[in-house]
């Protein structure tokens, strides 16, 4: 049988900027994500951080009460704590006390698939451990029903603290390669000159959907679908896509992890070689949940996160997503925007549209004249370039096509130039 554990969260304000509730909404989403179940949230708005217990001791007393009277086996504060805090609050409280952060990176380890996912979140695991060796300690041992048993001695820790330095030296090698060979990818791709979408946003808001409907373009690309599902960080891979149009342009779209409020620090570090991708794209499409009624502080918390991992200024397209399922009026203060459903074809085309009409802005019209000797260049523009019209003179073929600006410098000679009429 599952037994579905049951969690008190506890959220200190700060800052008293009325987000609590926003902050604390999110953190009962990731909490369920986790597959715990919550059973009260508590809320106290401090001036000052105390460094036993983070929040005051008066107000621990009473969450150690609706830990006994709802039977809680967790207390997950939105706070990050430090380890003697947490060993404070364990002690008092008797139970288990996370925070925030091994939340994540605890939904981060159980979804990653990939060897690349799964030694960044090992890596932020251990990044988050060795700061708070005592206090997780005794949260370790409480978890084994050692309850009473005090932290190990101080010589065990550090041997704790050596091993993990290790095990984290050796992790960091592995992952180095993995990153060095996708580098490599990257750069071959770079090479080719084809135009880069990335796709970004919050987590849940349609990212991979996107990513599918684009895919599903054009026939070739059947079968490389991503994983899309109603919950929290579904995915933690990148995934890039190739995608060829009927007008014979292509483009690559990445869609990659989603964003969330205080992502931790660490963990965005780690997952820096991955998100990498989203700071050499062309353009980026930051699509949003408007179902989700702090959209706009969704959008912030996108925004801040962009800027942290350095990403430069790109053309955004703003997609506001999931409007069937809304029942108010949106006002966009971000541009340029498109509003829809990306479940609906009408909206879907609605976006492939803008985007092929923005990536392919530095396209133009021109007609060409090959001689007939030169016969496999038309059929290699015939499958590579939007031929328009294709007609024939004494000379040779000639092609009205679209062409790159770059495929425009090779194709020079061959050029007709329109005279005046
Ligand atoms: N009702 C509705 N649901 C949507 C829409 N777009 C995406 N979804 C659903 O929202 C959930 C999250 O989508 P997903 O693409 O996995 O989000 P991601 O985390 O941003 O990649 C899935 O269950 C989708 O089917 C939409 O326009 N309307
Ligand atoms: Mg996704």
């Amino acid at each position: 049988m599952i037994t579905i554990l049951k969690a008190v969260l506890v959220g200190a304000d700060l800052s008293n900027d009325g987000m609590i509730n926003y902050y604390m909404k999110e953190l009962e989403n990731l909490t369920r994500a986790s597959n715990i179940e919550v059973v009260y949230t508590v809320t106290q708005s401090i001036h000052k951080i105390t460094s036993a217990f983070y929040i005051g001791s008066g107000k621990v007393e009473e969450i150690k009460q609706f830990v006994i009277n709802l039977d809680a086996d967790i207390v997950i504060f939105n706070n990050e704590l430090s380890g003697s805090q947490i060993r404070n609050l364990e002690n008092l409280i008797d139970c288990r006390v996370i925070d925030r952060t091994l939340l994540i990176l605890d939904i981060f380890a159980t979804r990653a698939k990939t060897k690349e996912a799964m030694l960044q979140v090992e890596i932020a695991q251990l990044d988050y451990m060795l700061p708070r060796l005592t206090g997780l300690r005794t949260s370790l041992n409480r978890q084994q029903g050692g309850i009473g048993s005090r932290g190990p001695g101080e010589k065990k820790l550090e041997l704790d603290r050596r091993r993990i330095l290790s095990d984290r030296t050796r992790l960091k090698q592995e992952l180095d390669e993995i990153v060095k060979s996708r580098k490599v990818q990257r750069k071959n791709r770079n090479r080719s000159n084809i135009k880069k979408i990335a796709i970004v946003g919050y987590t849940n808001a349609g990212k991979s959907t996107l990513l599918n409907a684009f895919v599903n373009i054009s026939e070739e690309n059947k079968n490389k679908e991503v994983f899309t599902h109603n919950m929290l960080f579904a995915t933690l891979e990148t995934a890039t896509r190739h995608i060829q149009l009927n007008s014979n342009k292509e483009f690559v779209v990445t869609d990659t992890v989603g964003f969330v409020s205080n992502l931790p620090h660490n963990l965005i570090e780690s997952f820096k070689s991955t998100l990498e991708e989203i700071t050499e794209a062309d353009f980026l499409i930051h699509v949003v949940d408007t179902s989700n009624k702090y959209y706009e502080k969704q959008i912030e918390v996108t925004q801040e996160t962009l800027k942290e991992i350095g990403v430069p200024e790109i053309p955004v397209l703003y997609i506001y997503n999931k409007y069937d399922l809304i029942d108010y009026e949106i006002e966009p203060k971000n541009f340029p925007y498109i509003i829809v459903s990306l479940l609906d074809t009408k909206g879907v085309s609605q976006v492939f549209n803008f985007v092929e009409k923005e990536i392919f802005k530095d396209y133009e019209k021109v007609k060409l004249l090959i001689p007939f000797t030169e016969g496999d260049l038309v059929s290699f523009l015939n499958q590579n370039a939007n031929i328009i019209n294709q007609d024939y003179s004494n000379e040779g073929t000639i092609l009205e096509l679209e062409l790159s600006q770059l495929q425009l410098a090779k194709y020079i000679n061959y050029i007709v130039k329109e005279g005046p009429k």
